[in-house]
C-alpha cells in the first residue's frame, strides 16, 4: 500500500469528483440545501404558517455561518416548540422499550442524564455533540436543511453528522418527511453513540469520498435504508434502528406490523430499491447486526468502480489516499 501525499490531488484520476480532505473542507457545504430545505414545500403543514417560517431562518442562520471548530450556539426554544419536542418524546419513549433495538435502548438514559434529555427542554446541539464525541469521536454540525447526498454521506467520513436544530410543526408531530431535531436527537444520536454503529456510519461516508454519480446513488438508497429506515434481528425479534422510524411513533409502529415487506439486507439490491419519501416505507431491510452490515457495505463499497481507496487519519482530521486498488 502506497500513500499518496497530502498535496496529491493531481494523483486522482481527473474525472474524479471533488470531495473533502480535511474536516475544514465541510465548511463549503453550509449554503448548498436542496428546495425542501430553506423554502418549505407548499403541502408541508408549515408553509402558510407566516410565523412558523419565520421562525426556521432565524435557526437556520446559525448553520448558514457556522465554521469548523466553533462551539454550535444554543437556541432558546419557545413554549410551543418545548411542547411539541414533548410530544414526540412522550410518545416515542413510550414505544421504545418494545420498538427500538437494545443498542439505543442501552444509551437513551445515559442522554437523560448526560445531555438533558426529558420533556421539559429541547436538549442543545453543542451538550449532545460533546457526549457523542465522547463516546465514538462522532460530532454534530447545525444545518440548514436537506444537503446533497454527496455532501452528507462525505460528512459521515469524518464522523460528522450534520444536524437541523430546528423542529417539526406543531401540528404534525407524528410524521413529518423531512428531519427535525426530534428526529436528529431521538432517532440518529442515541445510535452515533454505538461504537459498531458509528464504524457503519463512517463506512458508507469513506466509500462516498470521490465516487461516480451514480454510486454515490447506490450508497445514498443504502444510507436510506439502514441509518434511516434500518430494523435489524434481535434474538427472535426484530426491531427498529433507522432514525426515521425512530422519531416517527406513526411509522415505528407500523414497521413492525404485518403490513409492510421485509427483506434481507443485501447492499447490492438494497442499493436498487426505489422508494418514496413523504410516506410510510412499503419495504424495510432486516440487518442480523451492525458488524455484520459493516462488512456487507465494505465488500460493497470494494466492487464499486472508484480507482483509489481511503482512510481517515483521526489524528489530523484529513481523508489519506491509497492507491492499492
Ligand atoms: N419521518 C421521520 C419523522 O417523522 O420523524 C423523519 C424522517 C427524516 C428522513
Ligand atoms: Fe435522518
Amino acid at each position: 500500500v502506497h500513500i499518496v501525499g497530502a498535496a496529491g490531488a493531481g494523483e486522482l484520476p481527473e474525472s474524479t469528483p471533488w470531495f473533502p480532505r480535511k474536516m475544514v473542507d465541510l465548511d463549503t457545504f453550509a449554503d448548498k440545501v436542496l428546495e425542501m430545505g430553506e423554502e418549505l414545500d407548499s403541502d408541508h403543514p408549515g408553509a402558510k404558517d407566516a410565523s412558523y417560517r419565520a421562525r426556521r431562518a432565524e435557526i437556520t442562520m446559525i448553520a448558514k455561518t457556522y465554521k469548523t471548530g466553533q462551539p454550535i450556539p444554543n437556541i432558546d426554544y419557545t413554549q410551543v416548540e418545548i411542547e411539541t419536542w414533548a410530544a414526540v418524546f412522550d410518545k416515542l419513549t413510550g414505544m421504545f422499550p418494545t420498538h427500538a433495538c437494545r443498542e439505543h435502548q442501552h444509551v437513551f438514559p445515559l442522554l437523560i442524564q448526560n445531555c438533558g434529555y426529558g420533556t421539559h427542554a429541547i436538549p442543545q446541539l453543542e451538550v449532545v455533540s460533546k457526549f457523542l464525541k465522547d463516546c465514538t469521536g462522532f460530532t454534530l454540525r447545525p444545518v440548514m436543511g436537506l444537503l446533497t447526498s454527496r455532501d452528507f454521506l462525505n460528512g459521515l467520513a469524518f464522523r460528522v453528522f450534520h444536524s437541523t436544530q430546528y423542529i417539526r410543526h406543531h401540528s404534525s408531530p407524528l410524521y413529518t418527511p423531512e428531519p427535525d431535531v426530534c428526529h436528529e436527537l431521538l432517532g440518529h444520536v442515541p445510535l452515533f453513540a454505538n461504537p459498531d454503529f458509528a464504524d457503519f456510519s463512517q463506512e458508507i461516508g469513506l466509500a462516498s469520498l470521490g465516487a461516480s454519480d451514480e454510486d454515490i446513488e447506490r450508497l445514498a438508497t443504502i444510507y436510506w435504508f439502514t441509518v434511516e429506515f434500518g430494523i435489524c434481528r434481535q434474538g427472535d425479534q426484530i426491531r427498529a434502528y433507522g432514525a426515521g422510524l425512530l422519531s416517527s411513533f406513526g411509522e415505528l409502529e407500523y414497521c413492525l406490523s404485518d403490513k409492510p415487506e421485509i427483506r434481507a439486507f443485501e447492499p447490492a439490491k438494497v442499493a436498487q430499491q426505489k422508494y418514496p419519501i413523504t410516506e410510510y416505507q412499503p419495504v424495510y431491510f432486516v440487518a442480523e447486526s451492525f458488524k455484520d452490515a459493516q462488512m456487507r457495505v465494505r465488500e460493497f463499497a470494494n466492487s464499486c468502480d472508484r480507482p483509489f481507496s481511503v482512510r481517515y487519519n483521526a489524528y489530523t482530521e484529513s481523508i489519506e489516499i491509497l492507491d492499492s486498488k
